[in-house]
């Protein structure tokens, strides 16, 4: 793969370096000052960025991530600011007959001048801006100055020139000085900026994405699209279709060449008038490398270098990198006589999705790195996802983002952005929505990764099931407010996706039933359970309330005491209750909720650090049963994407990996859940049984192993059964009444460990309790450890002689550090071992390596 990305980067580099007369492309990012409009003074700039990063780099406000300092950044976005660079064009730029001036992102209300000439006026940070500039250009000294009025000024009187509110259950207006003037709905900007139940408010402006002049001869593509129009082991139809402008008539060849090796598929001549033209190609690859999703396959990707030449001279080039393969949301009727189905089916085979929910990295967009990018991915390919689902409160994510999911195998939910409020939708505002879906579903719809489109997040749900509906009623706007929501969810976006990218799905909501257009029942379509969490029940709800798929559900948990101490450094803030702590956490009930739940499932925490520790056992305890009741339950359910997969500053929130990308114990058990095989105990009326659930296409044959033990190690039954577990399917393969098994052993003195192993390896295995952990009187475990040096880190070799729950491994200093395994149970006598990568030199990761399990951090556990 690294081969190939070095391969394509050479490509591209040749093609946007220009060989002499394909287009030019360059970043104006340097030079640039910014300035708050009524103030006097000008500071450096970075490009791309927003003004709060500025302010921060010249040392004008202090880190709003830190203890309670998102208070003190409120007047940024209360404030007009501007931003300003001089530019030269270099000489074979300026010699083009065309030269254009892109930004890629303007965050929101912008208005640009390029030597004092008025040329964009930009109202959506969505949308990508460009100006034909030639005729404003000089070779050098050019000024180009950008405003950027606050969106807040610019929002405020149109939502006091009504006399009824949108509702923004999630816009945090009194944190910013607003009372209940929710501004958020009526700009087209990250709904994440004016808060959430686990974001800040920080409001932004800025040059958020690259700045870029391009220059070219003749003629350019505008936009290149590949797809796979039919797609089978034998062979893939391909079809490329372009849009080129061209200065003048023209007589063109467009030809399609793999990036490579070389190899031509096809060539066409064209005929090209002056002006926007279509061109469309058609090819066939023979017994295509098909792209699989991650666990099933290799998500081969191709490169596709598209060539346009005009009069026998190469003008521009696009390489497009995709994967080739067919992918259907399937909707059978009445297939099980339980409603409809919902599932995915990629190359033919139904295909469970493993997953969770994507927000934005950062509150300071700009600021995710391609390391960070990296990252973030890499944590769903290496917890065995294989979706996430684009949330529609954040953005449409940077290129970067999908084609790493693309290389990665991990499928893309992608909602459109609009999340729990409603919007205005004048027809001034319909047409902003309109270009803002027309660019990004055209930049989008090249990635292998992209499944599905989605209107929005749980409009439909508020509308009907929160309340807006009679809200709207009673102020007489029902009727207006909903015709609005129908033009963009039910009009505007599935006209856009029909036109634009008329292979891929199309949903107006999640969730959503089919059959009851007023909610989402689970018996079709997509679900959010929040009954566990809101309403406070049990998490053995998710046994019984088991939808088509199930798109959300989530609990939350406190990040790490090394990532609170970031925020939070001094002891005096050491309490879930404190300012500071508070001020990180969003949802107005979580701490309660998270007390509740932990008083009703486990002993109480001996301290605050033990508390952090247990919220995060807590949560991936809760969440597994979730996860595990989906998997069981297909192929009836076929999808289980949890809340959330990441944070974009360090908060208590339902992530699985913190703000600083550690993975939380949740994470650790996704991992391990998400396997290709899980083996899942679980008891329902006295009885214990096993289910294997395997996403493999070809039956396994192996054996079950389940036995019974007591904390101290005592073997109390043990049954080996040789089995065959059928294709991508969840069979039950053992089952006992729970009494024959304890054969008088108290339920709450042992666990139950199951492993299924097929030729010597093991391919899935569970630790289970019988009784709830509160009623268990955990052992006092002394757990030795052996540490030995390795490249990059160390080896632990951890062993006890009794049942260790939870065990949790940390290291106080730094935050460098990774664990291979961790918040595992340790079986009583058998060794575990634990690589962690870091930095730290072997004595202090000797005296700093902490090593703890649940008997530790609770009260009263019995020497
Ligand atoms: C879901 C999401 C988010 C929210 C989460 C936790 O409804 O769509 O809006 O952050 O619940 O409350």
């Amino acid at each position: 793969m690294l081969r190939l990305s070095l391969y394509i980067g050479f490509v591209f580099g040749l093609v946007l370096c220009g060989s002499g007369e394909t287009l030019i492309r360059r970043p104006v990012h340097d030079g640039w000052r910014f300035r708050q409009v009524r103030g006097v003074n000008a500071y450096p700039a970075v490009v791309p960025g927003v003004v709060q990063l500025d302010l921060i780099a010249n040392g004008l406000l202090e880190d709003p991530f830190f203890r309670m300092n998102e208070r003190s950044a409120q007047w940024v976005d209360k404030e007009d600011w501007e931003y300003q660079t001089t530019f030269d064009v270099a000489p074979d730029l300026y010699a083009r007959e065309n030269v254009r001036l892109v930004f890629e992102g303007l965050d929101t209300y912008a208005d640009v001048y390029l030597n004092s000439q008025k040329v964009v006026v930009a109202n959506n940070m969505f949308r990508t801006w460009s100006v034909d500039c030639k005729r404003y250009l000089r070779p050098a000294g050019n000024a180009l100055r950008i405003y950027f009025h606050s969106p807040v000024k610019i929002d405020l009187p149109k939502c006091l020139a009504l006399d009824y509110a949108y509702p923004a259950s999630n816009d945090q207006a009194a944190n910013g000085g607003l009372l209940d003037r929710k501004v958020s709905v009526f700009a087209r900007k990250a709904g994440y900026h004016y808060g959430w139940d686990w974001g800040p408010r920080l409001v932004t402006s800025g040059i958020w994405r690259p700045v870029m002049l391009e220059a070219w001869n003749g003629g350019r593509f505008e936009d290149v699209q590949v797809f796979a129009r039919n797609v089978s082991a034998k062979s893939a139809e391909m079809a490329v279709m372009a849009e080129l402008s061209v200065g003048r008539a023209a007589q063109g060849v467009v030809s399609v060449v793999d990036a490579v090796s070389g190899l031509t598929y096809a060539q066409k001549a064209v005929s090209l008038s002056a002006g926007a033209n279509k061109a469309s190609v058609g090819f066939n690859i023979k017994k295509p490398r098909l792209w699989w999703s991650n666990g099933l396959g290799e998500p081969h990707l191709y490169a596709f270098k598209v060539v346009l030449a005009l009069d026998g001279q190469e003008a521009d080039a696009r390489t497009v990198r995709t994967g080739v393969r067919s992918l259907r949301l399937v909707r059978d009727k009445d297939p099980d006589g339980k409603g409809a189905s919902f599932y995915f089916e990629l190359n033919g085979h139904p295909v469970f999705m493993k997953g969770a929910n994507y927000i934005p990295n950062d509150s300071f967009l700009p600021r995710v790195t391609e390391a960070r990018y990296r990252n973030v991915v890499a944590r769903a390919r290496d917890a065995n996802m294989n979706m996430l689902r684009v949330w529609g409160g954040g953005i449409y994510e940077d290129d970067r983002f999908y084609d790493l999911c693309d290389e990665s195998g991990i499928l893309i939910w992608q909602d459109f952005m609009f999340a729990c409020s409603l919007y205005p939708a004048d027809p001034a505002m319909l047409e902003n929505i309109r270009q803002e879906a027309v660019q990004n579903v055209k930049r989008l719809r090249n990635h292998a990764c992209l499944a599905l489109w989605c209107g929005n997040n749980e409009m439909n749900d508020g509308y009907y099931g929160w309340g807006w509906k009679r809200q709207m009623e009673e102020k007489g706007v029902a009727g207006k407010v909903k015709a609005e929501y129908d033009a963009v969810f039910h009009q505007l976006l599935p006209q856009v996706v029909a036109e634009v990218d008329p292979g891929r799905p199309y949903r107006p909501s999640s969730p959503l039933s089919d059959f009851n257009p007023e909610g989402s029942d689970g018996k079709s379509g997509d679900m959010h359970f929040w009954q566990v969490w809101h309403a406070e029940k049990p998490f053995s709800m998710y046994e019984e309330v088991i939808p088509r798929f199930m798109s959300e559900y989530g609990f939350q948990s406190f990040p790490e005491f090394v990532t609170v101490k970031r925020y939070a450094p001094d002891e005096k803030d050491w309490d879930v209750q404190s300012d500071v702590m508070l001020a990180h956490q969003r949802h107005p009930r979580g701490n309660q909720l998270v007390r509740i739940y932990m008083a009703q499932n486990y002993r109480e925490a001996k301290d605050f650090r033990s508390f952090l520790y247990m919220s995060q056992l807590l949560q991936a305890d809760g969440i597994r049963i979730g996860q595990e009741a989906h998997r069981r339950a297909m192929p009836f359910c076929m999808g289980s994407l949890y809340w959330q997969h990441n944070d974009c500053w360090p908060v208590a929130s339902w992530s699985s990996s913190d703000y600083h990308g550690r993975w939380k114990a949740q994470h650790y058990f996704t991992r391990k859940l998400y396997q290709e095989v899980l083996v899942s105990p679980y008891q329902n009326e006295g009885v214990l049984r096993v289910n294997v659930v395997s996403d493999r296409l070809a039956p396994i044959a192996g054996n079950l192993t389940v036995r019974l033990m007591t904390f101290a190690g005592k073997a109390v039954f043990e049954r080996r059964t040789e089995v065959e577990v059928p294709a991508n399917s969840s069979v039950c393969l053992f089952s006992e009444s729970v009494e024959t098994l304890l054969n008088g052993s108290p339920s709450n003195s042992v666990f139950v460990s199951a492993a299924f192993d097929a030729k010597d390896s093991v391919l899935g295995d569970s630790v289970y309790l019988l009784a709830p952990l509160k009623e268990i009187e955990l052992p006092r475990a002394v757990i030795e450890r052996q540490v030995s040096p390795i490249k990059g880190g160390f080896e632990i070799t951890l062993k006890s002689g009794v049942f260790a729950r939870g065990v949790y491994l940390s290291v106080d200093s730094r935050t460098d550090d990774f664990f291979s395994h961790n918040y595992f149970d340790l079986l009583p006598g058998k060794p575990m071992m634990v690589t962690v990568r870091t930095a730290m030199p072997a004595a202090e990761f000797a005296r700093s390596l902490r090593v703890i399990s649940m008997c530790d951090a609770v009260v009263g556990t019995k020497e």
